[in-house]
């Protein structure tokens, strides 16, 4: 065990006379911490995870949530999860490839056609290859990806219609180089900014726009400060659920059984969640004041080829991995 787990799991109310064993302080006592609003599904299924762990190690494994950004931005808690100062993260596959840069190979723009094609490159090949890789930069991945959604784009002043839209359109993007080399391809001027500065950047007009799956634009309440919304589905992009690499090895393995189980399981629950809800925000947004529309993906795409958006990215993440991505989307460039 690290110094920093023996600090963290100090006895606390266990020692209080009178209570019960049960109340006993954890063995390993962890800090799982991510970017989103609790009452998002990741939230929802992360508790109910750290709540089966907790009950069948019996107590022994105990895992505190951050939610929200408490404990920062994305960047903070990549470097936090990175030195053991927190042992869980879920960062989107966009947010991670600024340490594992073929991560980002799932949010090729336009890729995937449905969650058929993505759940079975995610758990296939294509995953298992970016957790691999993963690994080599001492971290651990979960075996199930969990889903962030189909990413939509949200602006303030103007419907977009098609890829000619794009041009000049400031918008937020995560920090992600990929996110950025795409927008600057469709000819719109974007900014990296971490999601807890997301709102406040589109309600005082620093970007005009941002691209985000509907559930987040709900539960993030985007729609305050947003007016439209294209459904271009234009990425595909999921959350790595990683933990600390020594933590992680220094946990016994039946301990970290069920946790990873736990864990697993979970996720799998998450996306029937996402999935559940893709189908019912829109009306929900709709109601609010959002107005969609759903501009087809061809003149996106052809955009992004013209301005070798596919060829420089095939080069960038390598042919082994773009020949994984082919053989579960179909020929990209
Ligand atoms: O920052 C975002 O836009 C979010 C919440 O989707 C990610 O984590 C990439």
């Amino acid at each position: 065990r690290t110094l920093l787990q023996t600090l963290s799991a100090v006895p606390a109310a266990g020692f209080v006379a009178g209570m019960p064993a049960i109340a006993r302080a954890a063995e390993f006592s962890f800090k799982y911490g991510n970017n989103l609003p609790l009452t998002h599904p990741l939230n929802v299924r992360s508790q109910e995870a750290a709540d089966r762990i907790a009950k069948e190690t019996n107590g022994r494994v105990e895992i505190k949530i951050f939610p929200n950004n408490q404990l920062g931005g994305d960047t903070d808690m990549l470097a936090q999860v990175r030195s053991g100062g927190i042992t869980f993260f879920t960062p989107s596959a966009l947010v991670i490839a600024t340490l594992v840069p073929v991560a980002a190979i799932n949010a090729v723009g336009f890729a995937f056609a449905d969650y058929n094609q993505v759940w079975a490159a995610m758990d296939g090949k294509l995953g298992q290859h970016v957790r691999d890789a993963i690994g080599k930069v001492g971290l651990h991945a979960f075996e199930k990806m969990w889903d962030n959604g189909f990413r939509q784009m949200t602006t303030g002043a103007k419907q977009i219609q098609s890829a000619a839209d794009m041009d000049g359109l400031k918008i937020r993007v995560p920090v992600s180089p990929l996110s950025i080399s795409m927008f600057k391809a469709l000819g719109a001027s974007p900014t990296s900014l971490q999601f807890s500065e997301v709102y406040s950047s589109l309600q005082t007009r620093i970007v005009d726009a941002q691209e985000n799956p509907l559930p987040i634009i709900q539960v993030a309440k985007l729609y305050e400060v947003q007016k439209f919304c294209a459904t271009s589905n234009h990425i595909w992009d999921g959350f790595w659920f990683i933990a600390h690499g020594r933590s992680w090895a220094g946990l016994p393995p039946d301990l970290q059984k069920i946790v990873a189980t736990a864990i697993n399981e979970a996720g799998v629950k998450q996306r029937e969640d996402i999935k559940g809800l893709n189908e019912t925000v829109q009306a929900d947004l709709q109601a609010k004041g959002l107005a969609f529309n759903h501009p087809a993906p061809e003149s996106f795409r052809a955009k992004l080829r013209d301005n070798g958006f596919y060829a420089e990215w095939k080069g960038r993440f390598g042919d082994d991995a773009w020949a994984l991505l082919e053989s579960a989307v179909g020929k990209l460039a």
